[in-house]
């Protein structure tokens, strides 16, 4: 099984227990793991290959929280600091019965914004086959976008593949013209792009799949492939060796929790390239992980085991091989 590395910041998400009742009047909430890349490294930990995670979490209960959770997903610790001068972030978020939850953030200045590029050059990268990064880290303060950085500068001198989630959080940016040029020129060093429909629309201006992922594939040399996430309609794949091809998704009939279904699409995506399955199978495996994410309330709680993903698409006729 191969070695998947990713850089982010782990957070603990209280979700309010109570239906279609808001952040102000919730009174009871159920504590959960989230953080965007961390939910990429629970979900190809759960598919046997070995993550890794870089990031700092503060000296209090939550950080030991999320250790423990690390822990109890098989993620490697290695490159986690523990940070005695900075909280560990958290947020809130709404249970809906319809559309994506209210979410709000407790997270500035977090020990995760703070990560020094210190532990970036300590990162043992010997046996990293892929590595997965995303905008939300980039966005977090200076210092963790000069953090993400020196990661791609010192993955690019080993030749390891990147690939890239926008993963736009307009709340964490100072104004959106910062956040559209940082982020695409970000995308530029990744061969692999993850962008959403509606991300698509935002940074590149355009809500056809064809022509958010030409934008990419011809912005940068690095970029080799685009995938675009269609939400419940499935995903658009374009190769820069030509190919391009729509993915079905699979049909849902209860949808509990929106959040995490684009993390759990990428834990397919990449899951798929280090299996050495084609992107088109790799694409489908993230619509499948994709529409198992939004049927359970935690971010990543319905991230499948391979024998739970098999069962699930042989519901489909569709091959894990
Ligand atoms: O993609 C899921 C994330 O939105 C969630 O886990 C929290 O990392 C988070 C964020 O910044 O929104």
């Amino acid at each position: 099984m191969a070695d998947f590395l990713t850089l982010g910041e782990p957070m603990v998400v209280f979700a309010t227990d109570d239906l279609d009742q808001s952040l102000i009047a919730a009174t009871h909430f159920t504590k959960f793991l989230a953080g965007a890349e961390l939910n990429v490294a629970v979900g190809i930990s759960r598919l046997n290959h070995t993550a890794h995670y870089v990031s700092a979490v503060g000296n209090d209960p939550f950080g030991s929280y999320i250790l423990h959770q690390m822990q109890t997903n098989s993620i490697q610790t290695t490159n986690i600091v523990c940070d005695p001068n900075h909280w560990t972030g958290f947020y809130l978020k709404e249970k809906v019965s319809h559309g994506d939850p209210d979410t709000y953030y407790f997270r500035k200045n977090s020990a995760a914004a703070n990560l020094s590029e210190k532990v970036i050059n300590s990162i043992d990268l010997t046996a990293i086959q892929l590595a997965h990064l995303s905008g939300i880290y980039a966005a977090l303060s200076s210092q963790s976008l000069t953090s993400l950085k020196r990661l791609i500068t010192r993955l690019h001198k080993r030749r390891i593949p990147i690939s890239f989630d926008p993963n736009l959080r307009p709340s964490l940016w100072q104004d959106q013209a910062t956040m559209i040029t940082t982020t695409n020129e970000l995308a530029k060093n990744a061969q692999l792009i993850l962008p959403g429909i509606n991300e698509g629309e935002i940074l590149v201006g355009s809500t056809d799949p064809n022509e958010i992922a030409d934008f990419y594939l011809s912005q940068s040399d690095t970029t080799q492939a685009v995938i675009v996430k269609l939400g419940p309609r499935g995903a658009y794949v374009k190769t820069k060796d030509g190919l391009n091809q729509f993915v079905s998704g699979f049909p849902v009939e209860h949808v509990v929790d929106t959040v995490g279904a684009g993390d759990g699409f990428a834990v397919g995506v990449l899951t798929g390239l280090l299996d050495h399955l084609s992107i088109i199978k790799a694409a489908q495996l993230g619509c499948a992980i994709g529409a198992l994410a939004v049927q359970s309330a935690g971010d990543s709680t319905g991230y499948p085991t391979r024998t739970q993903l098999t069962q699930f698409l042989s519901h489909y006729e569709k091959e894990f091989t």
